[in-house]
């Protein structure tokens, strides 16, 4: 008789750590917890659009309770969450301006911290379109046994331990990595598992679909503007034509463009002079499962994980997806840089 052959997040998570010869089973039981977090605010986010819980915040629903916006109702699940799992000392998130420390004693001792943005484009709930939660994990830095400090959350990205995202889409998925490679789970919500559905996922070093938001187009530094208009005409080497594709909602955009091939574009604009997206909880993730997955991912000069944080809240211009791609708009960018040079030498 066939088995019902299926592995579930906490299956893989476990079987996975016996290749940590050192793992004592915490980023496991941690991942776990993420995963539980994510389910339970699947489930609100799923049912949104009824009675209970709308994007925006002001309503009292029919219970007669005030209603909490969703990204603070996911925000508040995943702190309890964590906090539950007894494996982070502190979290820093979008919907907190200070740092979260936890000092009950089995915080305390914790050995990790967590990063995120709870749900990552909430605006778009109310007209039902996918958000995301991201999140990343860094040893701490500061001494065990006490509370949670400012300069555990401004690591490098490239001491990350593990980073992922939960996709709250046409299904529900969780896509992580430790640094070996990268997995996705979708949701069964028949049985409440997320379940493995994208082992080892790679992305296309070469893909054509861009995304941006045209809107600021004339604002725009002249190498993304000229990157675009490459875009735009036919790939002379592949005669490939490409697609503008924008969802607005960052999770949603990078996980087609992981599996198609494609750029994410979010350049500097006079209403975001260093960029929109924040670089320790949304662009290092994401910039962590695009590397394991073959891509790439800049600030249009520096790799985004070389970047030292000043703040958890410091914002980034970002360029993340196939390698080749970035390549090619750091290529456009440098030019300009250099024209604009020639141009101010008067050569
Ligand atoms: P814009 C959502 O608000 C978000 O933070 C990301 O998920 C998304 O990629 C970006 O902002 C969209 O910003 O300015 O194009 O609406």
């Amino acid at each position: 008789m066939k088995t019902y052959s299926i592995t579930t997040l906490n299956e893989f998570i476990i079987k996975n750590q016996a290749d940590f010869p050192y793992a004592k089973g915490e980023l496991s039981r941690l991942l776990s917890h993420v995963g539980i977090a994510a389910k339970i605010v699947n489930k609100k986010v799923k049912k949104a659009g009824l009675v209970d819980i709308l994007g925006e915040s002001g309503f009292v629903n029919i219970q007669g309770e005030e209603q909490k916006k969703m990204d603070v109702f996911a925000d508040e699940v995943f702190i309890s969450r964590l906090q539950a799992s007894g494996e982070v000392c502190g979290i820093a998130t979008e919907e907190n301006q200070e740092i979260i420390t936890f000092d009950d004693n089995l915080s305390k001792d914790a050995k990790y911290i967590l990063l995120m943005d709870p749900l990552d484009g909430s605006s778009n709930i109310d007209v039902n379109v996918s958000i995301g939660t991201i999140f990343c994990i860094f040893r701490r830095v500061s001494k065990n046994g006490n509370k949670a400090k400012p300069e555990d959350f401004v690591q490098v990205g490239s001491q990350m331990v593990a980073a992922g995202y939960v996709l709250y889409g046409s299904s529900t998925m969780m896509v992580y990595t430790t640094g070996r490679g990268v997995n996705g789970f979708t949701l069964d919500p028949t049985i409440g598992e997320f379940c493995l559905s994208h082992p080892n996922m790679k992305t296309p070093e070469y893909g054509t679909i861009y995304s941006i938001n045209e809107g600021n187009y004339a604002k725009f530094p002249d190498g993304v503007k000229n990157y675009i208009k490459y875009c735009q005409e036919v790939d002379p080497e592949s005669n490939r034509p490409y697609s503008s594709r924008y969802i607005g909602s960052l999770v949603a955009d990078f996980h087609r463009n992981l599996l198609k091939g494609g750029i994410f574009l979010y350049p500097p604009s006079p209403g975001a002079p260093t960029g929109k997206l924040r670089l320790t909880y949304e662009c290092n993730p994401i910039a962590f499962i695009a590397e394991q997955a073959g891509g790439k991912a800049s600030d249009g000069e520096n790799r985004i994980m070389d970047l030292k944080p000043e703040s958890p809240h410091q914002r980034v211009p970002y360029y993340v997806g196939s390698r080749a791609m970035v390549d090619k708009l750091e290529e456009m960018i440098r030019e300009v840089g250099v024209e604009s040079r020639k141009s101010e030498v008067g050569d």
